[in-house]
C-alpha cells in the first residue's frame, strides 16, 4: 500500500458488525452452526486498527446488523435463511432476541466498544449504506477514502464495499482484520477486490495500514 493515499481529513475507518451475535458462543452465528472461532480471529487486528485510527484522529464508524423488533425491515431472503438454519432472526436467546435493535447480543463486543463520539449505525440489511444515514454522514465529513474491516468478509463487508465503490469512495479492505466462517469464501471475497486492476479498490494488511498511519 502506497503511503500517500491516507489523508487523515478525508479517510474514515468503518468497522462492520463486530457484535456479540456473531462473536459470542451464545449468539446468532453460533446458533446458526457457524464456527465463531474463525470470526473471532479478526478481533485482535480490528482492535489494533481502532487504536491506530483513534490515535491518528480518523473518523471511526461502527455498524451493527440490527433489525426492528417487528421484523419489518429484515430482507425476506435473510429471514427465510435464518429459519432454515434454526437461528431465526428475532427469536429469543440468552442475550436477547437475535439480531434485534437494542438487545445485548446485538451490541458490539466489549473489546471493540465504540468510544464517545464514534457513530454507530444499526443497519437492517447487509450493506452499511442501506437504510442508514451513513452516506450523508460521509458526505458531510468530506470522507473520500474508507478503510473497511469486520465481519463477515463475504456478506456485510463485501456488500458495504461494493456500495461504497459504486458511490465513488476509494476503498481499502483490511484483509486480516476481516473474517468469515468459510475460509475459502474469505479468500475469494478478498481476491475479487483486486480483479481487473482493482475494481473494488485494494486489499491491505493491518501492519501496513498501521505503518502508514504512524508516518502521517
Ligand atoms: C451476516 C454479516 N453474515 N455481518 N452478516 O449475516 O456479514
Amino acid at each position: 500500500m502506497g503511503s500517500p493515499m491516507l489523508d487523515r481529513q478525508s479517510t474514515a475507518l468503518i468497522v462492520i458488525d463486530m457484535q456479540r451475535d456473531f462473536l459470542d458462543p451464545r449468539g446468532y452465528a453460533a446458533k446458526a452452526g457457524l464456527d465463531i472461532s474463525l470470526l473471532r480471529a479478526a478481533i485482535p487486528n480490528v482492535a489494533r486498527l481502532l487504536a491506530a485510527a483513534r490515535e491518528a484522529n480518523l473518523l471511526v464508524i461502527h455498524t451493527r446488523e440490527a433489525n426492528a423488533p417487528d421484523l419489518s425491515d429484515v430482507p425476506p431472503s435473510f429471514l427465510e435463511a435464518t429459519q432454515r438454519t434454526g437461528a431465526q432472526i428475532g427469536t429469543p436467546g440468552p442475550m436477547g432476541r437475535l439480531l434485534i435493535r437494542g438487545e445485548y447480543g446485538t451490541d458490539i463486543v466489549d473489546e471493540l466498544a465504540p468510544i464517545p463520539g464514534e457513530p454507530v449505525f444499526d443497519k437492517p440489511g447487509f450493506s452499511a449504506f442501506e437504510g442508514t444515514a451513513l452516506g450523508p454522514l460521509l458526505t458531510r465529513k468530506g470522507i473520500r477514502t474508507l478503510l473497511i474491516c469486520g465481519i463477515t468478509t463475504e456478506v456485510c463487508v463485501s456488500s458495504t464495499l461494493r456500495t461504497a465503490t459504486d458511490r465513488g469512495f476509494s476503498c481499502i479492505t483490511v484483509g486480516d482484520a476481516c473474517a468469515s466462517a468459510y475460509p475459502t469464501l474469505h479468500a475469494a471475497a478478498l481476491q475479487m477486490i483486486e480483479v481487473e486492476g482493482g475494481v473494488f479498490g485494494h486489499v491491505a494488511v493491518t501492519d501496513a495500514v498501521l505503518a502508514v498511519l504512524a508516518t502521517h
